[in-house]
């Protein structure tokens, strides 16, 4: 989380929250423009604007060694644990200079020093590595804690429930935080599920489990920081965070499946709006400072996209690396196999 800001600092807990909230929004509201600058690599990007709050107050209550995994709208949480904005983007455009050299791309984006274990493409593909993260912790007496980031439609899914059973049986240091944008591509939670309680079927396991408002960013911090100090001392837990997807599910959606009466009420569930609003009105900091803090974060994030617009694609030779244990010899070209097969006949 380290960035060099100039604009007047008050020294409050909300203040920084409320920067890294803008820095989250910003950079999604960049990827947005990197993708219809059509310089994005891949056609799918799932923008995480109005969950803020979930990326920040529960990153803001991690510690360094802490591991975690995202869901494929992880952009933000990965943010809010350290990532470097021109890293991240130079990634999602698919250069060699971006976290993964450019081939793991927005939804595979993985970084071992920041302790990210990997973004998954798969509904619920990232929980179970945060179970055997959680196990691996344990035994090696690590005091680490691991996370699972992922959406309300992943709790349609088989594994969670299979993750949530060892988690809470051998007491393994895991959070599992479901982020309840109220939407799984275009189905509604309340025509997915009779009970949109999601933290209920957490309990059932036997797992601390609650419910938070995302509006408040301040909340969400407070319930993250108690569970995962419960996580560490071996008491799993289970957080779902409710907030509202701003937008599509991903780019090209327009969501023509919701009214615009119920997306203009869902917007005013914004979480990075209320933490600017409550930091003006209780004098924590004035509106001059937050705009000058606005502009400098704006800043920062178009440099993201010079750098990632200006890096290089990784040449075809890095194809296979680090696709195979070091050691293993490269597989043959596609080119060669086909040649040979062809030469037989
Ligand atoms: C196993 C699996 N089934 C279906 C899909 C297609 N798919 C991609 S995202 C998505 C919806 C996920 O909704 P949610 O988990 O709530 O996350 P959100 O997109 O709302 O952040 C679906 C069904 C998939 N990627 N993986
Ligand atoms: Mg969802």
């Amino acid at each position: 989380m380290a960035t060099s800001m100039t604009a007047p600092r008050p020294n409050t807990r909300l203040y920084d929250f409320y920067r890294e909230m803008r820095r989250v929004r910003t950079f999604e509201e960049r990827v947005g423009e990197l993708f219809v600058r059509g310089q994005s690599a891949g056609s799918m990007l799932h923008l995480s604007i109005g969950e803020e709050s979930a990326a920040v107050g529960v990153g803001a209550a991690m510690q360094a060694g802490d591991t975690f995994t995202t869901h494929h709208r992880g952009h933000g949480i990965f943010l809010a644990r350290g990532a470097e904005p021109d890293r991240m983007m130079a990634e999602i455009a698919g250069k060699e200079s971006g976290y993964c050299g450019g081939k793991g791309g927005s939804m595979h984006i993985a970084d071992m020093s920041l302790g990210h274990l990997g973004a998954n493409a798969i509904v619920g593909g990232g929980i179970p590595a945060v179970v055997g993260a959680g196990l691996s912790a344990r035994n090696l007496g690590t005091g680490t804690v691991s996370v699972a980031f992922f959406g309300d439609g992943a709790t349609g899914q088989g594994i969670l429930y299979e993750s949530l059973n060892m988690a809470a049986l051998w007491q393994l240091p895991c959070l599992f935080v479901c982020i309840n944008n109220q939407y799984g591509m275009g189905t509604r939670i309340d025509r997915a599920t009779a009970n949109p309680n999601l933290h209920e079927r957490a309990a059932a396991f036997g797992l601390s489990a609650r419910t938070v408002d995302g509006l408040s960013v301040e909340d969400v911090a407070d319930a993250a920081e108690e569970m995962i100090a419960d996580a560490r001392a071996g008491r799993p837990g289970f957080l779902a965070i409710d907030c509202y997807r701003f937008f599509g599910h991903a780019r090209k959606d327009k969501s023509p499946y919701r009214a615009d009466g119920e997306e203009a009420a869902g917007r005013q569930k914004d979480p990075v709006s209320a933490a600017r609003t409550k930091l003006i009105v209780s004098g924590l900091a004035s509106v001059e400072a937050l705009d000058a803090l606005d502009k400098e974060i704006d800043a920062e994030m178009d440099g993201a996209i010079d750098f990632a617009v200006a890096g290089t694609e990784p040449p075809m030779a890095a194809m296979f690396r680090d696709v195979y244990a070091p050691g293993e010899p490269e597989p043959e070209p596609v080119s060669a196999r086909l040649s040979r097969v062809l030469a037989r006949d």
